[in-house]
Formats: C-alpha cells, structure tokens, sequence
C-alpha cells in the first residue's frame, strides 16, 4: 500500500524515474493492476486540480503525463494477461484538436486485453480519417476520446458522417473522456459511454458478446 501512495505522489510530481520505480514495486508486491491504476488516476487528478487551481502550469501536466505513460508501459502487460482469441475489432482515436492521450491508450490496453484487436489512429484524429479508417478496416466498435469541452463537439459530427456514409448500422460507436457524459453521448446519438478504461471494456464486451 505504501508502494502505490509513493507512485501516487511520483506521478503528481512528475517524476519519471521514481514513477517506474515504484511501479515495479507495486507489481513486484503484486497489487492488483486495478489498484495500481487507480493510484495513477489518482494523481492525474490532483495536478488536473491543481491546474485550476493556477497552483500548477502546462509544463507540470507535460511532466506528470510523461510519468503516467512510462508507468502504464509496465502496467500493460498486467491488462493484457487474461487476452484470449480476438473477438472483434476496434478503432480508436482521440478526436480533432485535442491531444490528450492517457486515457485513450489506458482504454486500448483494456480493449486488448479483452481480446480486441486494435486499430489506434492517435490524437488529433480529424472526421475524415475516422471515416476512412472505418471503411478500410470495418470494426466492430469505433472509441473515440475527448478530454476538452472545446473538442468533444467533433464527436457529433463523426457521428453524423458515419451515418452520411451509410455505416451507422454496421459500427457501434463508444464516446469517453473526461468532459463527456451518457447524457452527451445520447444527445449525439452514439451507442454508449464509458467512465473509464473498465467500463469501456465492459460495454464492448456487452456489444460484441
Ligand atoms: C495530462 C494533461 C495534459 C497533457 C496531455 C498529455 C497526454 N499525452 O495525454 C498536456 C500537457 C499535453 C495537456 C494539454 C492541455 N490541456 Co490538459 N490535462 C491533462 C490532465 C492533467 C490529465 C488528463 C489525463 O491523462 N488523465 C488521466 C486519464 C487516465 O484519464 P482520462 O483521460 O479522463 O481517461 C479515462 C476516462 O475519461 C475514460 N476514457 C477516456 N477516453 C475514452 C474513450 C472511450 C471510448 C471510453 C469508453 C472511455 C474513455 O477512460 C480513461 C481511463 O480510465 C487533465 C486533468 C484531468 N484530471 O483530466 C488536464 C485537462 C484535460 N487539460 C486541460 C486543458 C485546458 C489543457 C490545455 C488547453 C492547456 C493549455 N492551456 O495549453 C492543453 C490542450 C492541448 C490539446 N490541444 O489537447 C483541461 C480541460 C478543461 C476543459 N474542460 O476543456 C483539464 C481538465 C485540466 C483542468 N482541470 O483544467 N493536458
């Protein structure tokens, strides 16, 4: 336990070396990886707080994302322990203008492990490269991540070319991120939202049993 509060207050520091120092320890004491997760969530939290609060600037996000990332490299495995044989496809991405990407690639591993096959298009994915993405590819589910007010909207206007494009009844489409709500996700007709990495694992499995 006193390993992951040491990884909690690494990340909030934004200290690479000690965040994946103590996240060897937590795997080596064998925490379980959810556990591990939710002390990273945790301190992203915090710097996100104290980014509000104009306590911590640009470069402290910068700082403790690099440090969430180099930990989620040794967590991934964990999550991708139960994979078994692929069950369906999906593409994901995070949308225009937005470059956040924690938590889009938290969902992937969690995807992964649940025996999806992955198509990752990155950040800043633009309508036109979901679009193209989907007709090349044909996945079963499209995730697509905001975690900006100001760039969530483009969501709505995926959805809409996709049905433009005659594939909505053959995609389903998941919607998450921190900004965005079930009620969000009703509003621009998409098939469901998840709160977090679990939960999108979860409704995939529930949309592509
Ligand atoms: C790290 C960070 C950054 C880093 C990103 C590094 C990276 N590679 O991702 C950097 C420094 C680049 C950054 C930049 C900016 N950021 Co920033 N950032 C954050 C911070 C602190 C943490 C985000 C994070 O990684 N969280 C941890 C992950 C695990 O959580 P998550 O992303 O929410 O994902 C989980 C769920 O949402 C869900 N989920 C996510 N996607 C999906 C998709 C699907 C399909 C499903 C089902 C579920 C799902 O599952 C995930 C795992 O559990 C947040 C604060 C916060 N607490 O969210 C601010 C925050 C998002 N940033 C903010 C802002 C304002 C900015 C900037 C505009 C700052 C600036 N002035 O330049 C820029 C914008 C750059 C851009 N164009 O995108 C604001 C957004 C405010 C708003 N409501 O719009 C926040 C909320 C901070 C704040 N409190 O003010 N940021």
């Amino acid at each position: 336990m006193a390993g992951l509060s040491k990884l909690t207050e690494a990340i909030a520091k934004g200290n690479l070396p000690d965040a994946v120092e103590a996240v060897k320890t937590a795997i080596a004491d064998n925490e379980a990886a959810q556990d591990i997760m939710n002390s990273m969530t945790a301190a992203m939290d915090d710097v996100g707080r104290r980014f509000e609060q104009g306590k911590a600037f640009v470069p402290e996000l910068l700082m403790s994302g690099r440090a969430m990332k180099g930990a989620l490299e040794h967590v991934k495995p964990l999550l991708a322990g139960s994979k078994t044989s692929m069950r369906g496809k999906v593409v994901i991405g995070t949308v225009k203008g937005d470059l956040h990407d924690i938590g889009k690639n938290l969902v992937s591993s969690m995807l992964e492990g649940s025996g999806f096959e992955i198509v990752d298009l990155g950040i800043d994915v633009s309508t036109d490269k979901f679009l193209l993405a989907l007709q090349e590819h044909s996945p079963d589910i499209l995730c697509m991540s905001a975690l900006l007010t100001t760039t969530m909207t483009s969501m709505k206007d995926v959805v809409e070319a996709v049905k433009s494009a005659g594939l909505r009844d053959k995609v389903k489409i998941l919607v998450g991120g921190a900004p965005v709500s079930q009620s969000f996700s009703d509003q621009i007709g998409a098939d469901g939202y998840g709160e977090n990495a679990n939960s999108a694992a979860t409704l995939a499995k529930m949309l592509v049993p």
